[in-house]
């Protein structure tokens, strides 16, 4: 049933795309509504994949949630002076459709600056071997400004050097015309400022500064979230233990 109903939206999808070739009568549609027909057509075909997805895997269902990886490597292009960050970044969703959460777990930022924010994205290339730029803009399937792109993670508190965080209710997905699958994770020099800069540039990229590490998201068992909760939930456990120990 799947195959039939996809291969229906392909031809939808194709259809008016045909038209806007050059050549076209001068009464058909211009690029801005042929765009916006084909943002709508992809609203249209998300839905109906969606809900041919949920139907064969109920939310909460044994194998029904979607998990990706992203191995995070310092840019190919820092030069001697930038800190070397990696980590790794592990995605999850329950079901098609549903919001994602992810665990972020870098290490190799400066030291000295506790209380440092660094932005992290989803950018739009999964090529990534002449570093980090290689990446291109934001992920921004829906010609939506910063920070409404479905990769816009936003900001990430930087301690003794790590960041350790768990985030829930993000807008990406690993499934349908938009997943991020295949597409790069970028960890930036500075902080999001998050549309509100004042420039062009702001509602681009949130003047994030250097690309200093990235990674590819590929498609992954639940293996290593299931690792990555059972660590989130002991260091969450000890730290309530110092704290009552503290009081
Ligand atoms: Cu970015
Ligand atoms: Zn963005």
């Amino acid at each position: 049933m799947l195959a039939p109903a996809l291969l229906c939206a392909h031809l939808l999808l194709a259809a008016p795309a045909s038209r806007a070739w050059p050549g076209a009568a001068p009464d058909e549609p211009g690029p801005g509504a042929v765009a916006a027909q084909l943002s709508d057509m992809h609203d249209k075909v998300t839905a109906i994949w969606q809900q041919l997805t949920q139907r064969a895997a109920e939310p909460g269902a044994p194998g029904s949630a979607l998990h990706a990886a992203c191995r995070v490597q310092p840019s190919a292009s820092l030069d001697a002076a930038q800190p070397r960050v990696s980590g790794l970044v592990l995605f999850r969703q329950p079901a098609p459709g549903a919001p994602l959460e992810a665990f972020f777990h870098l290490d190799g930022f400066p030291a000295e600056r506790n209380g440092s924010r660094r932005a992290i994205h989803v950018h739009r290339f999964g090529d990534l071997s002449p570093g980090c730029e290689a990446a291109g803009p934001h992920y921004n399937p829906r010609a939506a400004p910063h920070p409404q792109h479905p990769g816009d993670f936003g900001n990430f508190a930087v301690r003794d050097g790590r960041v350790r965080k768990h985030r829930g209710g993000l807008a990406a997905s690993l499934a349908g015309p938009h997943s991020i699958v295949g597409r790069a994770v970028v960890v930036h020099a500075g902080e999001d400022d998050l549309g509100r800069g004042g420039d062009p540039a702001s509602l681009d990229h949130g003047n994030a500064g250097r690309r200093l590490a990235c990674c590819v998201v590929g498609v992954c068992g639940p293996l290593p979230w299931e690792r990555a909760a059972r660590e989130h939930a002991e260091r969450r456990k000890r730290r309530r233990d110092s704290d009552c120990e503290a009081a």
